[in-house]
Formats: C-alpha cells, sequence, structure tokens
C-alpha cells in the first residue's frame, strides 16, 4: 500500500500566497517576483510532504493554483479561451478573469460543493470551442522534477466541469452534450502529460457523489462511464486516477469501476460512513481488484485527530491487494499545522489533526497495514489518548447543558400566531416603508486598530470599551443624520459574525493560524467546536443598551444565528449538528431574552449560511431543513408578541429552502435583491409569504452608489409584489466591506428615496 492524498492547501503556512497575490494586485512586487513566491511555496510543500511521509512517486499531488482550481481546469481545456503560449497563464489575464477589471465583471464566484470554498463558475457557450491548454500543468510537472520531486497533476474532472459550468443565455445545447468533444480534449491533454514523463494524472469527480440539477444519478454515471472508458483505452495516456470526495457514489461506482481507470479514490471518512452505513460492502461488491483503491480514511474537511485503530480496522476489513490510503478530499479545507497554535488549550489541541497531522495519519495507517500497528506505536498511541481524553473530557460533556436540550419539548420554537405578534408589535410605532441597515458599519484602520490593541494587550479594557463606544456614537448619529428608521450600532468590537460568537461562547476554541482559503487570497479561521455549548455571560446586550441611550428611536439587536454558527465552524464528530444547533440556540435564546429585558424592542438574528449546509442529496435534505428551521425558532421561541424578530438571509437562490425561510417564521426576512432587480420577489410572491420583508435595494458588494431614480425603481419594483405595510427599505447585506463616503451617499439616496415614494403615494391618495 501506499500513503497519498488527493490535495493540500496553497496559501501557505503563514500565508505566504495571500501575502504575494495582494502584493502583487497592489503592484508593490512584479511578476517575477509573484512567480518566484509562489515557486518557493510550492517547492516547501512537496519537501515538508515528503518528510511527512509521502514517499513514493506520484504520491504528492501538484495541487496549487494561483486563485481557483476549477478556473485552472477550465483554462486548461479551453472551456474558457485563454491566449496562453508561456509556460505558465498569462497572469494578467488569469486575475482578470477572477478579480474582473474596470471593463470586465469577473467570473461568478459560487460555493464548491457543501464546503466553505469559493469557485469561479465558467461559462459555457454554443461557440465554446475545447481546445488543450497543458501549459501551466507541464510547468507544475517541471519545476517539481527540477527540484526533485514526480508530481500528480490534479484538474477538475470532464463531468464535474460541465456540470459546474453555466450555460451562457441563448445556448442551446445541454452541457454535457459537449462531453464527448470535452474528453477528446482531457485526452489531449494527459497524452501531453504523458509524453512529459508523467506516470498519473488525478481527476476529481465530485459531482458523482451529489444531485445535480436536471440530471439523474444513472445519466451522470452513465457520462462518466463513457469518459473514463475514453480516456483509458487510448493507446498513450498516464494512469488515470478518478476522486469520488464530498459523499459516496452511487450508480456513479459501477460506471467508475467498469471504465478501465486505474485507481479510484473514495471518501470513507467516518463522518461520509455514517451518513452512508452501506458504502464499504457496496465498494467491496463493485470495485475489481484491477481498480486501485485509494482509500480516503482521513477527514480531509474536518479537524478531529482519527481513531486510527477503528480506521486500520476498516482498511484491513476492505481485504484487498491493490490498495493506498488517503484524505476523504482535498485537504484544502483545513489549516496547515496544530504545531502553530500557542492559544490553544493543550486538551484541545491534542485532539486536534490540521493537515500535516493528517498526512502523518495517512502515513501511519499505511505504514500499519504491512507492519502492524507496533510499527507506528507514537501515532497509534496519540490516536488512542485523544480518543480516550476527549470521550471523558468535562471541557466536552456539561451535564447541564445536555438535561437543557433534553427538556425540550416538541412544541418549544412556536411563537404566537403573526397576527398576534403583528398586534401586539405596533406599539413599537414603526414608520411606513421603514429604512434600517443589515447591521454592520464599515470597519475603519482606528477600529481593527483598537481591538488589536487590546486583543495584544496593548490597552486596557476601559480604554477598548471607550473606544467602541465612541465609534458607535459616531454610527448612531450617522445613522439619525441619514434619517434611517431602526438603529443599529454597527458591530466595531466583532471581528467576524461567527468568530466573534465562538469567542463568547463555552464549547468553542478560536485559533491564531488556523486559516483556510474561503477564495483567492481571502481566508476565514473557522473556530472549533469541540463541546457543549453555553453562555457565561451576556455577550452584545451591553453594546445594544449603551446604543438604545445615544438615540430616541427604535434600536435593533444583532446576534448570529445557529445555523450559520455551525456552517462556519469546524463541528464536532461525537455529536449530532442536530444537538449542536440546539444547544447554541438556547444559548443565544438567553441572550435574545436579556436583550427583550433590557429594552430592546427589535432583535435580527442573521441567518446567511442557511441555504449553505444544504445537504448534497436530496433525501437527506428535509431532515436537514427541520432541524436547521427549528434552531433558529428556537432562538427566539420564549419573546414576547412585541419583540420583533428580523432575520437576514445572503443568497439569491431561494427556490430550493423558500418553504423554510417562511418556517423560520421571523417577523421580518431581509434578503439580497439587487443584484438580481428584484426577480428574487417572484419565488416569494408565488409562496404565501405574509410577513414583514426587506430586498435589498441597494447592492452592497459594489463601490457604486446607487442613484435616486435607480433605487426608486427597485423600490417600485419591489412594491409590485409586496404590500406597502410589509416592505421594508434596506441594503442587500452588511456594510462592513465598503468605506464611509459611498455608504453615507448611498444611505442618503436610500433614503431619499423612499421619501421620494412616501411623498408620491401620499399625493395620489
Ligand atoms: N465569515 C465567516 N465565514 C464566511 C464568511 C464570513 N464564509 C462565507 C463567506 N463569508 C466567505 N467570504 C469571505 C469574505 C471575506 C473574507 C473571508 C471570507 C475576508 N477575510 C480576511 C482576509 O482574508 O484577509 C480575513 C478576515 C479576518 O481577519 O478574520 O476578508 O463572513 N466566518
Ligand atoms: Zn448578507
Amino acid at each position: 500500500p501506499q500513503a497519498t492524498i488527493t490535495g493540500y492547501p496553497r496559501i501557505g503556512p503563514r500565508r505566504e500566497q495571500k501575502k504575494a497575490l495582494e502584493s502583487y494586485w497592489a503592484g508593490r512586487i512584479d511578476a517575477d517576483e509573484f512567480a518566484q513566491a509562489v515557486h518557493t511555496l510550492r517547492i516547501d510543500t512537496y519537501h515538508r510532504l515528503r518528510e511527512l511521509g509521502l514517499t513514493e512517486d506520484y504520491a504528492i499531488p501538484a495541487s496549487y493554483s494561483h486563485y481557483d482550481h476549477v478556473l485552472d481546469t477550465a483554462l486548461s481545456v479551453g472551456l474558457i479561451p485563454s491566449a496562453t503560449t508561456g509556460t505558465d497563464f498569462d497572469l494578467d489575464e488569469y486575475f482578470a478573469l477572477a478579480r474582473g477589471t474596470a471593463q470586465r465583471s469577473p467570473l461568478e464566484m459560487t460555493k464548491w460543493f457543501d464546503t466553505n470554498y469559493h469557485y469561479l463558475v465558467p461559462e459555457l457557450e454554443d461557440s465554446t470551442h475545447f481546445k488543450a491548454h497543458p501549459q501551466h500543468l507541464l510547468s507544475l510537472v517541471s519545476e517539481a522534477r527540477a527540484a526533485g520531486h514526480l508530481v500528480r497533476p490534479v484538474l477538475v474532472g470532464p463531468v464535474t466541469l460541465l456540470t459546474l459550468a453555466k450555460t451562457a443565455p441563448g445556448t442551446t445545447t445541454s452541457p454535457l452534450d459537449r462531453l464527448e468533444e470535452l474528453t477528446a480534449v482531457y485526452l489531449d491533454v494527459i497524452s501531453i502529460l504523458a509524453a512529459a514523463g508523467v506516470d498519473w494524472v488525478q481527476l476529481d469527480e465530485p459531482a458523482l457523489v451529489t444531485d445535480v440539477p436536471g440530471f439523474t444519478d444513472e445519466q451522470l454515471a452513465e457520462a462518466a462511464g463513457r469518459a473514463y472508458a475514453t480516456l483509458a483505452g487510448a493507446s498513450t495516456h498516464p494512469k488515470i486516477f478518478v476522486t469520488a470526495p464530498y459523499g459516496t457514489l452511487r450508480s456513479g461506482l459501477s460506471a467508475l469501476s467498469s471504465s478501465g481507470i486505474d485507481a479510484l479514490g473514495v471518501d470513507i471518512s467516518a463522518a461520509t460512513r455514517a451518513i452512508d452505513p452501506g458504502y464499504l460492502d457496496r465498494l467491496a461488491a463493485e470495485v475489481p481488484e484491477s481498480t486501485h483503491l485509494v482509500a480516503g480514511i482521513i477527514d480531509g474537511r474536518n479537524v478531529w485527530a482519527a481513531d486510527l485503530q477503528e480506521s486500520l480496522d476498516v482498511l484491513t476489513g476492505l481485504g484487498r491487494e491493490a490498495l493506498s490510503v488517503s484524505t476523504s478530499t482535498s485537504l484544502l479545507h483545513v489549516p496547515y499545522t496544530v504545531a502553530n497554535e500557542s492559544a490553544l488549550p493543550v486538551d484541545v489541541a491534542s485532539w486536534l489533526s490540521f493537515a500535516e497531522e493528517k498526512v502523518t495519519e495517512v502515513e501511519a495507517l499505511t505504514t500499519a497495514l504491512t507492519a502492524g500497528p507496533d510499527a507506528r506505536a507514537e501515532a497509534f498511541n496519540r490516536s488512542d489518548r485523544a480518543r480516550r481524553t476527549r470521550a471523558e473530557s468535562a471541557r466536552v460533556h456539561s451535564a447541564e447543558v445536555a438535561a437543557r436540550t433534553a427538556s425540550l419539548a416538541d412544541d418549544d420554537g412556536f411563537r404566537t400566531d403573526y397576527a398576534t405578534r403583528r398586534q401586539a408589535q405596533s406599539a413599537l410605532e414603526i414608520p411606513s416603508l421603514p429604512t434600517t441597515t443589515i447591521g454592520s458599519f464599515p470597519q475603519t484602520a482606528e477600529v481593527r486598530r483598537a481591538r488589536a490593541d487590546h486583543r495584544a494587550s496593548r490597552i486596557d479594557d476601559a480604554a477598548y470599551e471607550s473606544a467602541m463606544k465612541a465609534e458607535i456614537d459616531r454610527v448612531v448619529s450617522l445613522q439619525e443624520d441619514l434619517g434611517l428608521d431602526v438603529i443599529v450600532h454597527g458591530e466595531p468590537e466583532r471581528n467576524d459574525m461567527v468568530q466573534y460568537f465562538a469567542e463568547n461562547l463555552d464549547g468553542f476554541a478560536t485559533t491564531d493560524n488556523g486559516w483556510v482559503q474561503s477564495y483567492g487570497s481571502r481566508c476565514t479561521r473557522p473556530p472549533i467546536l469541540f463541546g457543549d455549548v453555553s453562555r457565561p455571560a451576556p455577550i452584545t446586550v451591553e453594546w445594544s443598551t449603551y446604543t438604545a441611550t445615544r438615540t430616541q428611536r427604535l434600536v435593533k439587536g444583532m446576534l448570529t444565528g445557529p445555523v450559520t454558527i455551525l456552517a462556519w465552524s469546524f463541528v464536532r464528530d461525537d455529536v449530532a449538528l442536530a444537538e449542536s444547533a440546539d444547544q447554541i440556540a438556547l444559548a443565544l435564546s438567553d441572550e435574545v431574552a436579556d436583550l427583550e429585558a433590557a429594552g430592546i424592542g427589535i432583535v435580527q438574528v442573521d441567518e446567511p449560511a442557511l441555504r449553505e449546509l444544504l445537504p448534497l442529496r436530496e433525501t437527506d435534505r428535509q431532515a436537514y431543513l427541520d432541524w436547521s428551521v427549528r434552531s433558529f425558532r428556537l432562538v427566539n421561541s420564549r419573546v414576547a408578541p412585541g419583540t420583533q424578530i428580523h432575520t437576514h438571509l445572503c443568497y439569491s437562490e431561494f427556490g430550493e429552502i423558500i418553504d423554510a425561510i417562511n418556517a423560520l417564521d421571523a417577523d421580518v426576512t431581509s434578503i439580497e435583491a439587487a443584484r438580481s432587480r428584484m426577480e428574487v420577489l417572484d419565488d416569494i410572491a408565488d409562496f404565501d409569504f405574509v410577513r414583514g420583508i426587506g430586498p435589498g435595494v441597494y447592492d452592497i458588494h459594489s463601490p457604486r452608489v446607487p442613484s435616486v431614480p435607480e433605487l426608486t425603481e427597485l423600490i417600485d419594483a419591489a412594491l409590485a409584489k409586496v404590500p406597502a405595510e410589509r416592505l421594508w427599505i434596506n441594503p442587500d447585506c452588511g456594510l462592513k466591506t465598503r468605506g464611509y463616503s459611498e455608504v453615507r451617499a448611498s444611505l442618503a439616496n436610500l433614503v431619499a428615496a423612499r421619501d421620494a415614494v412616501l411623498a408620491r403615494d401620499a399625493e395620489t391618495v
């Protein structure tokens, strides 16, 4: 058996790539300096992976990308046309596709399966002419060879690439109709790689583990079977390794097994096996000995140290000669190494494996398969200790929290009916077409500095508090000057809407260097949910009540909901997600109760990630929607009818989850709508959505200031679908990433447009 992985983080252990990218974009370094920086990063990575035990030739994937691997593959096969002639992508052309220019908007970006990574969406047109552009792949191979490493080029597979592409308007063919043509170009690419001395290529086909709208599982499997039979049946090509990460294969399993590919990578992590317990048996029944099975047993997308003995038993149970040990997915989704963390509680740190530690686990299992666990006693002992101490830890298990979730009744989470609430909320005296914002205001350099100084103890609590209060004062008077009706405090104290709550709830740990790529150079540090969740003290109450003392207007309290906190954290593998969701919901419900008791009449509980956690398989979706909706409702279940609960959702694709949004039962829901010019309201209008709604009229994703006529038009478009007494006027999303000058101008126009609509409609009555 061999030890391998199917992909590795690319941002660098100290975010070297992020720094190189942003320096290059800002013109601080030139193309040669950029190339040198990322060359060093790649070679250092290969060396490190060797040291960690990926010693066989071609065990190391060349999974580097300047920005996004879907873009790379699309360029390599001409799905996106390119002028590439040199040995690498034309950098400026490449970044223009990824980030846009003054003349051209960037490619659309969307979530990569059910992860927090975002890829660029290639556009397929009838005129798209596929063509091999293997230069970038060849340069990765030759650069690695010069440094003494034989690496395995990695591409997104043809079926997945086509299902991820969106068809340009007016395109008459369906993406998979182009598969044969595209497969021929893949064959060109990999044949060229073979001629350059490449022994193995890796083709990732995660589409085969998901439900792809518009195609049945059988259609996708049949397509994959055809494509890989073509590639594997050609006269010259490298050995073909197809991976199926992020879930389990159904029809795709027999199609790939009989296609003649050389190796099949499957996700058999404990998390995936729990969802589909029959997978190991199906693998045993269907994968022939002639196909090398690459067993992805080490979880590539969570951070828990593996149970090595259990993993070894599973691998042995596969009973195969032709077997390698790997990760279930690329390690792209986890940070580099636990060794870079000094502030984690020591016991929690001992339970974790990030990318480096996971490579060690893969290596230990590989060695143990032939030489027994004693040959890697150190690794097996670490694993066993982690498993035991975690199971017994008082930090993880709280009898009090368990008792509280256990005592939940089936009807917990149900507020009084909406008509009663609406009546009670009339006491809030909210004006017609009320204006508000989503919560965050621009984070100025001074605010960031005050937070950093406080964290580093350069300023004391009192100085920090007065800096934050001064910022709140500024934000409140700005909103009053602008004429906004419902005031927010602006969230200067929050670095990130999830990390902030994780820092203030028991059961979560946060990292210093646990960066994970979100898209391009943008990274997040997902908190680690390791134990039962409780709230040691009120979190936001002081900031909100202080804000209320600074204004006569209505103040809205701001919380992040349980589903979003879970979606953007590493979660527990020892309890169900639904259980953690209930725990977080109960902790937040105490926060809502405290806000209400302190006189805050409106509370917003954001759930921008509700759509993100939606399972990849249709059959798993209802169960998810049931627990996620219930956990949101639990947060608010104890509030009085007169307290108004708002929520905010970020995505415009609501169709699939419209029932769930309705079931959240929020009094007011704000949603992204400006970019789709209110099209999303069709979903809402088709549905009997009877409560308040705030379709964003100002697109905060662009620095452009929308004009009053433009905003008026959007308000009118909304009024065509939503009765005036239920419509709220607000931006699309939080203002954290914008600058004050554009925010001030845009919000002034937003209020002016609202006033113009009110004045006009008052006249016509
Ligand atoms: N918070 C968290 N997760 C998220 C988002 C978030 N996941 C989905 C989505 N939003 C991802 N989008 C972004 C947008 C911006 C940044 C990261 C992810 C970003 N990051 C800073 C950077 O890379 O320089 C670092 C931020 C920090 O210092 O914490 O700008 O909003 N949790
Ligand atoms: Zn949003």
